[in-house]
Formats: structure tokens, sequence, C-alpha cells
């Protein structure tokens, strides 16, 4: 399927990592026909969109991946070959206060799209060429002790949380639909992602956010927890390279091969932000009561807070196979993704405040309410 012109439902499209997708696939492959399918969550943002939303090719379409028949309806009626699915609650300490609407989203959403993929696809148009991708994470596969090798996808899967175990659950009912019923599946389990249109309730754009406010930086625990960060438009170079050459049936994991833990991250990221009201004094004006602007650091507003409960040590992904077979490598370096994030939250003020105080909501209304 390489080279023909794709259509694609991308669901979750509004939100973190598909609205990178988003805008990384009309850059890459402008004739492609992108549905966007998302429910607008407070997690999904359709300003995330708006830029592309007056182009020809890009259609939004409001709603849940639980509605199984408006899935039917969207893939049969735009013909629609391929499916990326990112739509999820994605947020782990939201998964510990409520975890029902993870089940809902991440298992019954994933059950209702693959039931809609299966019926049109398989029963009705007996169409080879179809795909579908499944966006899963590295936390199925639990947590690794400082010297044990990184995941690979036959470990073990051995979810903590009721975000992983929901990730986990939607990772085999994609298997099974690819060995039961032909289902033409792939699925890849990528580590921490960052970059712009972050969320700030994840770790690297809250940190900005509350550094810039001057107010304190949350660290859980002993602040020695290990993740491997990734640049999000390196996650969707290797989405873009498993729709493209990837085998049926096949898990890929995505990493940056960039472990480092949270103290060690949120120092770079202060260093780097001090950096940046050094070099522009405008931001002084702009963010009083951040210490950069009187001549202080942005660390000191560290502080240790009560761990979270069931909080992996450590993640890491060997990448190996998807390297070998596709050819993928990260491209942007931990410090040049920091830095490249932390000017698109200086440059987009605006966003975090709307995002945040849920004002995005109103902007909606007024810009899309004759639609
Ligand atoms: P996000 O929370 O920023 O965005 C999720 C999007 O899904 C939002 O636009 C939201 O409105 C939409 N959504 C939620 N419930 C929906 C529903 N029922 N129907 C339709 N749309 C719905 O999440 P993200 O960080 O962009 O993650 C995207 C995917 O990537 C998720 O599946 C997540 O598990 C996976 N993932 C994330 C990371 C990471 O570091 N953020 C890493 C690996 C994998
Ligand atoms: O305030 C904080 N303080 C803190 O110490 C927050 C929000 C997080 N942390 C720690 C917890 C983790 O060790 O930082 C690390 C990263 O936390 P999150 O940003 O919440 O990410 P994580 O829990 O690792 O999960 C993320 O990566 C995998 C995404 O949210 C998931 O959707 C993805 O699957």
């Amino acid at each position: 399927m390489k080279s023909q012109r794709r259509r694609l439902l991308v669901t979750g499209g509004a939100g973190f990592i598909g609205a990178n997708f988003v805008h990384y696939w009309r850059h890459h492959h402008p004739t492609d026909e992108l549905v966007v399918l998302d429910a607008l969550t407070y997690a999904g943002n359709r300003m995330n969109l708006a830029d592309l939303e007056s182009a020809q090719g890009l259609e939004f379409i409001h709603g849940d991946i639980v509605d199984q028949p408006l899935a039917e309806r969207l893939i049969r009626e735009r013909e629609i070959d391929t499916v990326a699915h990112f739509a999820a609650e994605s947020h782990v300490d939201r998964s510990i206060v409520g975890p029902d609407q993870f089940i809902t989203t991440n298992v019954l959403g994933t059950h209702s799209l693959l039931k809609a993929c299966r019926k049109v696809w398989i029963e009705e148009k007996k169409q080879h060429g179809h795909r579908f991708h499944h966006i899963s994470t590295d936390e199925v596969y639990g947590s690794l002790e400082p010297d044990q090798p990184a995941f690979t996808e036959d470990s073990p899967y051995a979810p903590n949380s009721p975000y992983s175990a929901s990730k986990a659950a939607s990772d085999h009912l994609v298997r099974a639909y690819f060995h039961t019923y032909g289902l033409q599946v792939t699925t890849t389990n990528c580590s921490n992602n960052y970059g712009p249109y972050h969320f700030p309730e994840k770790l690297i754009p809250l940190m900005i956010v509350n550094a810039l406010h001057g107010k304190p930086l949350p660290v859980y625990g002993d602040g020695r927890n290990v993740r491997d960060w990734l640049y999000v438009t390196d996650h969707c170079a290797a989405i873009d390279l498993v729709l493209s050459a990837g085998t049926p049936g096949t898990t890929y994991n995505v990493g940056g091969d960039c472990e480092r833990d949270n103290l060690t991250l949120i120092g770079l990221l202060c260093d780097l932000l001090d950096d940046a009201f050094v070099r522009r004094r405008d931001l002084c004006r702009r963010f009083r009561d951040a210490p950069a602007a009187c001549g202080g650091k942005s660390a000191d507003l560290i502080a240790f807070v009560k761990d979270r409960p069931g909080h992996d040590r450590r993640y890491a992904i060997d990448s190996s196979l998807i390297r070998d077979e596709l050819g993928f490598v990260p491209k942007v370096d931990l410090e040049r993704g920091l830095r490249s994030t932390i000017e698109w939250y200086l440059a987009n003020e605006a966003w975090w405040r709307a995002v945040m105080s849920g004002a995005y909501r109103d902007w909606v209304a007024r810009n899309y309410a004759a639609r």
C-alpha cells in the first residue's frame, strides 16, 4: 500500500500525539484524505487542528469511538482504508482516581472500532488492502529493575495501573482480531512522548508551566523513576514506517534510546528554561513570578511530594525490531527536543492558558458554531 493514496480515520486526532500525527501526515502525505474522529474530552482540543481544518482533505467528526454505528458509517461512507487509533484516556494519575472511563474508552472503545472495521472491511467489502494501526504504550510491560534489559516485543505483559491494564486489554483484542478474523492489524508500543500540544498535566509541560508561574515542581517519591523519552515527531515517523512497510499481525516497540530519571530530566528542563530567560529579556516581563525573571533558578522550585501509587520504577524500550526491519532511527535528541518544546510553550501561552482553564470550549463554540 506504500505509494497509493490513502484514506485515514485518525481517532483521537485532537489530542497530543494525534494532533502531531495529523500535522505530520498532512506535511508528508499531502494528497491523502484524513477523517479525524474525536470525542473532545478535556484532553482533546479542536484548536490543535485549527490551521489545517480549512484545507482540503481533512474532515473533523465530533464523536465517540464507543459508538460503533458511527465508526461503521465513517469507514463505509468515507471509504476509509486505514485506521490510526490514538483515542484513549491517557493519564495514569486520572486512572488511579477514576478507572471506569479508562475501561470504557480504552477497552470497549477499541473493541467497537475493531468490530466496525471487521464488519465493513471483511464482511461487507471483502477489502484486502486495509490496515488497523493501534497506538499503545511501553507501560503494558510493567516495571524494570535498574539492571534488567529493555522491553522487547516478547516481554511478558505486566501492567500495574488501571491505565496500563486497559491499554494491555486493548492490545490483546487487536491481536485477537488478527488471528481470529484476519483483520490486518499492526501495533506500536511506544515510550514517553513529549513536544507541542502536550496537555499540562503530564510531567514535562506541567513543569514548564509551573516554573513560569513560580509554582512548586512536584516530584513524586524520590524522583529516581526512569522513563525513555521520545520527541513526538519521531513517534509519528515510526507510525508512518509501520503503516507503509510494517508486517500485519506484528507489534513494534518504539523508544528514544533516551533513559533519564525524573530528577535529571527536570534539572535539564529547568536549566534550558533559565537559559531562555537569559537570552530573551522579554520573558522576564511576561513571567514576573518565574525564578529566572529575577536571576534565580527554576530548579529551586523542585518539591518532593507523595509518590504515585503503583508507580513504575523504570521503563526502557528495545527498538531493534523497528530499526532493523523498517530503518527507524529517532532524529531529535533530548536537548534539542526539550529546547523546541520550551520554545513552543513560550510561543503558545494562549493555548496552554485556554486548555488549562477549559476556555477553549468557548473558542470552539465561537469558531465552529456554524458548521
Ligand atoms: P491525549 O490524552 O493527549 O489525547 C487523547 C485524545 O483522544 C483526545 O483528543 C481525546 O479527546 C480523545 N478521546 C478520548 N476518549 C475518546 C473517545 N471515547 N472517543 C473519541 N475520542 C476520544 O493522549 P496522547 O498522549 O496523545 O496519547 C495518544 C495515544 O498514544 C493513546 O492511545 C496513548 O495510550 C498512546 N501513548 C501515549 C504516550 C505518551 O507519552 N503520551 C506514549 C505511548 C503511547
Ligand atoms: O507531577 C508529576 N510529578 C512526577 O514526578 C507528574 C505528572 C509525573 N511525575 C512522574 C511520574 C512518572 O515517573 O514523572 C514521570 C512521567 O509522568 P507522566 O508524564 O504522568 O507520564 P507516565 O506516567 O510515564 O505515562 C506517560 O507515558 C506513557 C503517558 O502519560 C502515557 O499515556 C504513556 O502511555
